[in-house]
């Protein structure tokens, strides 16, 4: 029979395909996690809309860190990855395997949303990063929340670890710009295209807080 690789024993080929199997696993947790999630948010997305006529958010996307994200992450974090490790050293130190991102319209429906979200409770959140409050020096802005949420599985009740990424219509489409420059190398007038995106996002900061009063003048002129 040909051989399928050439450098590699029956050992190394089974420990391989152990570990490839433990991976599956892992990221089968994480896609549970996500589910319970995304559930949570679109019945609070209900619930708004049957009592107060609209959506707190416009739409809601998820995702699983890629294999190369992972072990990108991982190796600028300087951790070692080996066969028995891996399971625990991505748990321990990536914090957005599982990944969502929700989209709203307006500001104050993110603070609320996070807000209900964040009081239920089997939902424990680890840590908050209001990058709306508090930009980062690009001019990014968005509300993170790393929460921790119970899945339970046949071996019992496992939390898992899930980053809820909250921004504005405008927010996300500064950062889908933003991120292809991350992911650009080699770029002219990097320096120009910086400034141009930080400047961006003050005018995208300021016609946020404008459509928000505008929401609210109209919300209490309503009889
Ligand atoms: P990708 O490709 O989106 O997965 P942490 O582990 O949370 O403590 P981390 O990951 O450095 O540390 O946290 P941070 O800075 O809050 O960033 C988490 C995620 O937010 C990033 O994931 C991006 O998705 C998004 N993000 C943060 N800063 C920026 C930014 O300046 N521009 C854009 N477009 N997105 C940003 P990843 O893994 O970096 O990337």
């Amino acid at each position: 029979m040909e051989k399928l690789f050439e450098d590699i024993n029956e050992y190394q080929f089974i420990k391989m395909m152990e570990t490839g199997k433990k991976y599956m696993a892992l990221m089968s947790r994480y896609r549970c996690a996500i589910m319970e999630v995304e559930t949570k948010l679109r019945v609070l997305n209900e619930e708004f809309s049957s009592q107060y006529d609209r959506n707190p958010f416009e739409s809601i996307k998820s995702r699983l860190k890629s294999p190369i994200s992972i072990l990108e992450k991982l190796q600028r974090r300087g951790v070692k990855l080996t066969e028995d490790n891996m399971a625990a050293a991505i748990e321990q130190n990536l914090n957005d395997v599982a990944g969502l991102r929700v989209v709203c319209s307006f500001q104050e429906d993110i603070y609320r949303l996070a807000d209900l979200l964040a009081c239920q409770d089997d939902v424990k959140v680890l840590r908050v990063k209001d990058y709306i409050k508090n930009p980062k020096p690009n001019g990014y802005r968005s509300l993170h929340l790393i929460l921790e949420v119970p899945v339970f599985l046949e071996e019992g009740k496992t939390p898992i670890k899930v980053e809820v990424q909250f921004r504005t219509i405008a927010m996300d489409f500064w950062a889908s710009l933003d991120h292809k420059l991350r992911y650009k190398k080699n770029i002219e007038n990097e320096e120009e295209i910086m400034e141009k995106l930080r400047q961006s996002a003050e005018t995208i900061a300021a016609l946020d807080s404008e459509m928000q009063s505008i929401r609210n003048m109209i919300e209490r002129s309503s009889i």
